[in-house]
């Protein structure tokens, strides 16, 4: 990293305040939304992604709005990093298909076989880095590491062609193994569905304290019958469990059931419905199956780790959850920032629900941290089911971990400008359905990541470069 960089990124990080003599923060990781960003319809029981199902999409808009909120986060003195775009559609995978030829031969040959099929595998969705993987800082670890599992995402076809490239990036960012373990995604069956960070809440004193790792499931794998009616539970509790044992976290984790109706009612992810940050957890009294049941183990292990969480529950009565699904109001980033407040950074579609404006003023006027609330525009991810907080990945690290980390994903303002330009110089402003059997599109999105990759410095990334696929 250069010298400018390290001064930039030390000034940020400075003006986070921290434990005395243990300088912990929390960085997002958000997923740089790619350029086959579309809407396709994919994912069952995502209401949003139904909704906007073959509408035209603007990948190019998606990209600077995401790139506009990690500005806004850093402006906040918040470290921000990204995740790299997936390569889509993955040739090798319509090799596997049947599909042979040059790249443009088999986007002609998958298109006219099925534009569903290929839909499928030229979605953007690793855009929602949440789902990446699920995160233990070091001070929850056994062996002190920070641990990361790559989701499998098994549950719905074009994300489980996520982890093996999640996994490979991660291994590349996160190399220092004295400080970092990333483990190989649980095995891909149904038992173990696993949907990352999104179905994970940590409850701490401090970053830099032990903390309660919260593990959110809908459904027992070894149960076969499901709680839900309409849409499938994604996370297993078996996952959960595995994950925990990997990261070698011990007592402190908890598993909490979501409520089925509320997976039945559009809450796909736990993340939809609830937040938390340091001792704060936000939540709707219909996310969880056993919403007392839930406050009392969980004050009863915050206790033991020697502090009180602070809940802050929505009611049915005063945000009814048809608000709390179009509104995205909990799928809201909760971050540290200085004086030991914190601030909430909300989609702007929640400003458009009364029932929402009030619950956000009523953590605002309540006795706890948080004093800020912002609303950002993330209308691209959005209609896809894709809100601030589905778009990074929290890592917990100190400053040494920062410096150990692949340098190039690291975001100073220079960083940005140079990715925003980028997106300006490769991505398109419009995207249809059909667009989507045009050859040129996979094409553009190969130079477009092959000059990612040197942007940030991370060279033969995709499997397209090492096979000299590239044009
Ligand atoms: O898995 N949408 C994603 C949205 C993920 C949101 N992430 C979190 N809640 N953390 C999903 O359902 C839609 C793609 C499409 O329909 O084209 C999609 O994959």
């Amino acid at each position: 990293m250069d010298r400018a960089s390290k001064t930039n990124l030390t000034l940020s990080i400075a003006s986070i305040d921290a434990p005395k003599g243990k300088n912990m923060f929390e960085m997002n990781f958000d997923g740089l939304i790619g350029p086959t960003h579309n809407y396709a319809g994919l994912s069952m029981g995502n209401v949003a992604s139904a909704t906007y199902k073959g509408a035209r999409s603007n990948p190019k808009q998606a990209a600077l709005q995401g790139l506009g909120k990690m500005k806004f986060l850093m402006g906040l003195g918040i470290p921000q990093g990204i995740m790299p775009p997936h390569a889509r559609p993955l040739e090798r995978i319509l090799y596997r298909l049947g599909f042979s030829g040059t790249i443009e031969r088999q986007i002609q040959a998958a298109y006219r076989a099925s534009p569903s099929l290929l839909a499928n595998l030229y979605s953007a969705s690793n855009m929602w880095s949440a789902n990446a993987a699920t995160v233990s800082p070091r001070p929850d670890t056994m062996d002190r590491k920070i641990h990361f599992t790559p989701a499998n995402l098994i549950s719905m076809p074009h994300r489980a062609l996520e982890p093996e490239f999640t996994t490979t990036a991660l291994r590349r960012i996160f190399h220092d193994q004295t400080r970092f373990v990333v483990h190989d995604p649980l095995p891909a069956t149904d038992l173990f569905g696993d949907e990352g960070a999104a179905n994970h809440n940590r409850l701490c004193a401090g970053h830099a304290g032990r903390g309660l790792e919260v593990f959110v499931y809908g459904r027992e794998g070894l149960k076969r019958e499901s709680a839900t009616k309409k849409f499938p539970a994604r996370q297993t509790l078996e996952a959960s469990q595995a994950v925990a044992r990997l990261h070698g976290l011990g007592v402190a984790s908890s598993f909490e059931a979501q409520n089925p109706k509320a997976i039945d009612g559009g809450a796909f992810h736990n993340d939809v419905v609830a937040v938390a940050n340091e001792r704060v957890f936000l939540y709707h009294e219909r996310a969880f199956a056993d919403p007392d049941g839930l406050e009392d183990r969980l004050k009863r292990a915050c206790g033991s780790l020697a502090f009180e969480p602070i809940f802050v529950r929505a009611m049915e009565s005063d945000l009814p959850w048809d608000q709390v699904i179009a509104s995205y109001v909990f799928n809201s980033q909760l971050v540290s920032i200085k004086n030991g407040h914190m601030a909430l950074i909300l989609p702007t579609d929640a400003e458009g629900h009364q029932g929402a404006l009030n619950y956000v003023a009523n953590v605002l006027e309540g006795d706890n941290p948080v004093c800020e609330a912002h609303y950002l525009d993330v209308r691209e991810s959005m209609k896809n089911g894709g809100g601030p907080a589905c778009l990074r990945l929290r890592v917990v690290m100190d400053e040494a971990d920062l410096l150990s980390i692949a340098s190039g994903v690291v975001m100073d303002e220079a960083k940005i400008e140079a990715l925003e330009a980028w997106v300006n110089k490769h991505y398109r402003d419009r995207l249809d359905p059909e667009d989507l059997g045009d050859p040129a599109l996979a094409l553009e999105a190969q130079t477009a990541l092959d000059e990612f990759t040197h942007i940030v410095g991370l060279t033969r990334l995709y499997e397209f470069q090492n096979e000299g696929v590239m044009v």
